[in-house]
């Protein structure tokens, strides 16, 4: 299939119906943890609109998206004291994605860390949750 499916688990967060470790939220965007993550703090901005990814999406949603991926960026290498930041964002099952709508991975990384793998293991909900505090503390909400 090649069409959205508004079924996916990321519409499902944004409509509220499954809840989420959430740190930031506009008219374009939210950004949440997320339960797999490949380094601490991993957290994954997803734009409001709906497409599968970045290959059906609206260039102005990415347009509005790619801003708020800088912030998310920016806040997530001070909260996690990170040495840089890996932005990954995956299209299609044959490039990788298992969720089918849009989202870009911001991954804080430190010196001769390897990360995790990539929809490895889920993560404890205390330490999600304490993640996700220290974002938002950077995020000023
Ligand atoms: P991908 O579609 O390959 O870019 O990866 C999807 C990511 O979403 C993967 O890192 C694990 C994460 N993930 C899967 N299910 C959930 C969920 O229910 N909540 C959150 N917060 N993350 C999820």
């Amino acid at each position: 299939m090649t069409t959205y499916d508004d079924t996916n688990i990321f519409a499902k967060i944004l409509r509220g119906e499954i809840s989420s470790y959430t740190v930031y939220e506009d008219d374009v965007a939210i950004a949440f943890m997320d339960v797999m993550p490949q380094a601490p703090g991993h957290v994954l901005v997803v734009p409001k609109a709906p497409s599968r990814n970045l290959l059906d999406a609206d260039p102005h949603v990415l347009a509005l998206l790619i801003p708020v991926v800088q912030k998310i960026a920016n806040a997530a290498k001070t909260a996690f004291e990170a040495d840089g930041i890996t932005v990954m964002q995956f299209n299609e099952a044959a490039g990788g994605q298992s969720v089918f709508h849009l989202h870009f991975h911001v991954i804080p990384r430190h010196e001769g860390v390897e990360l995790n793998r990539h929809s490895g293991r889920m993560e404890d909900k205390d330490v999600l949750a304490t993640h996700a505090q220290q974002l938002k503390g950077v995020l000023g909400n």
